[in-house]
Parts: structure tokens; C-alpha cells; sequence
């Protein structure tokens, strides 16, 4: 069983991957939508409702872990790894960051996320300790998830806020661009045509899939007995919306449990 943990309900983009990617698990989502946003907290409070989402995904049954948050992949790894010395995590940073070593030329990088995992400069770190020549440049870009949220996905604003997000990255010459959140995703299209066709796109949602993917492989001891294909989606608060927002994330309908912050810890 795979558990997997956003701060909502934007890592759907990765569980849409993981379900072309890996075959014969169930994956059992949560999505913190009553403390959502995660982005604009601290990195104390986003690692402390991380450690609480892993548990809750645990005590389900998980086998190993997906953090599917930018945000609490920036803060909250190096406690989730202390705390849960025995399970297998996943983050998505790492995994984007050795893309967009592999695909930049120029070694110039951008990078659009959530003001926490922006200031988190976990990136920063990363690429220093991997290749002292990248210049990254960094745009938080906290209208983004809302907009999202929102279903604003073609609109003239989020169009204009998406290009107005790129303009600083573009003139420092990028040649790759990390989509820093997994909300993004969802709108790669346009960030694609708003970067122009030179910029390659970063999407965290694949490359932590390929990363699963290849470890279950490697680890069929991850696969409990009579464990077959399935989704099941927990939040911390539901609305009637949230199902809309999911179906969107995920391209297909689904059911969405309330589980209370108060069961889960
Ligand atoms: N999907 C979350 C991330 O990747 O950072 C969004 C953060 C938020 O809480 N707004």
C-alpha cells in the first residue's frame, strides 16, 4: 500500500501518475484540507502536520510514503526521516531537481513555488552541493494555488499573473524551469506557452512517479498479500467543492472520506 500525503488536493497530480505507473498497489491518499494552505506556514507547523499525516497514512496500512507537497518536501523531510527511521519516503524536490540537472544547458534554472518552499532554499542547497555553476532563480508565485483552487485554469488573470510570474525568470535566461508545487501541473500548458517553447518544464508529479515505480520494483516486499489496484481518498475537511477540485486534479470522479484531524492523531 502506498500512502500519500498533500496539503490538499493538489497531489492528485501525483497520484494521476502513480495510477499510470504503478500497477497492483492501493494507494491511499490524504489531503490536509482543513489546514490547507501549507505554503504560507512555517516550516515548524508544515513538518508537524506532516509527521501527523504519515501516521494517520500508517496506521492505514502504508507501506511507504509520498509526499506530494513542495512545501513539506522543502521543511519537513529531515524529521518525517528521524521519526519514521523504518519507511521508505518519497519528496518530490529531489527527483525535480536531477531533472532539471539533466536538462539544462545554459545551467541557468527557475524555479516557481510556494512562498515557504521558496524561502525553505532547499533548492539552493541542493544544486550547490551538486553543481557549484547553476544559477537558480526563484519566483514565489502564491496567486498560482488559489487561482487553481478556483478552476481558473484558462482565464485572462491567471494567464496575465502566470506571465507576470515568468517575466523575471525569462530575463535572466533560463533554459528550465521547475513547476516547485504540485498544484502546477494542472496548468503546465500554460506555463509552457507563457515560458515559450526554449524553456523546458520540470513536473515534480512525474519524476516522483518514476521514482516509486522503480523502487516497488526493486522492493516487492512493499506489496502486501491480496493487495490489488485502488484508490482511496481521505480529507481533513470536505465540502461539497472539493469533489469538483478533485475530479479536476484527476481527470475522473471520485469519493472523498472525512477522516477529523482529531481521529487521525
Ligand atoms: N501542493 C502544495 C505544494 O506543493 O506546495 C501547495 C501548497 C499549499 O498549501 N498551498
Amino acid at each position: 500500500m502506498i500512502g500519500v500525503f498533500d496539503s490538499g488536493l493538489g497531489g492528485l497530480t501525483v497520484v494521476k501518475e502513480l495510477l499510470l505507473k504503478v500497477k497492483g498497489y492501493k494507494i491511499v491518499y490524504f489531503g490536509d484540507t482543513a489546514r490547507t494552505p501549507y505554503g504560507t506556514k512555517s516550516p515548524e507547523t508544515v513538518t508537524r502536520y506532516a509527521v501527523e499525516n504519515t501516521r494517520f497514512l500508517l496506521k492505514l496500512g502504508a507501506k511507504i510514503i509520498v509526499v506530494a507537497c513542495h512545501t513539506a518536501s522543502s521543511t519537513a523531510m529531515p524529521v518525517l526521516k528521524q521519526t519514521f527511521p523504518e519507511i521508505p519516503f518519497f519528496e518530490v524536490v529531489t527527483p525535480s531537481m536531477e531533472k532539471a540537472l539533466r536538462l539544462t544547458k545554459s545551467k541557468k534554472i527557475g524555479l516557481i513555488g510556494t512562498r515557504t518552499t521558496v524561502e525553505s532554499r532547499v533548492y539552493d542547497r541542493l544544486f550547490a552541493e551538486k553543481d557549484p555553476e547553476i544559477k537558480l532563480y526563484s519566483n514565489p508565485a502564491p496567486l498560482l494555488v488559489p487561482l487553481i483552487e478556483e478552476g481558473w485554469l484558462k482565464k485572462p488573470e491567471t494567464r496575465r499573473i502566470v506571465k507576470k510570474y515568468l517575466i523575471p525568470l525569462k530575463m535572466r535566461g533560463i533554459d528550465t524551469l521547475i513547476l516547485g508545487c504540485t498544484h502546477y501541473p494542472i496548468i503546465k500548458k500554460l506555463i509552457q506557452e507563457k515560458a515559450g517553447k526554449r524553456i523546458k518544464l520540470v513536473d515534480p508529479s512525474e519524476e516522483v512517479a518514476s521514482n516509486v515505480a522503480n523502487f516497488i520494483e526493486e522492493h516487492p516486499e512493499v506489496k502486501t498479500t491480496l493487495e490489488t489496484n485502488g484508490l482511496e481518498i481521505f480529507v481533513s475537511d470536505l465540502t461539497a467543492y472539493f469533489g469538483k477540485i478533485a475530479e479536476m486534479f484527476l481527470g475522473r470522479k471520485v469519493e472523498l472520506k472525512k477522516v477529523s484531524i482529531e481521529e487521525m492523531v
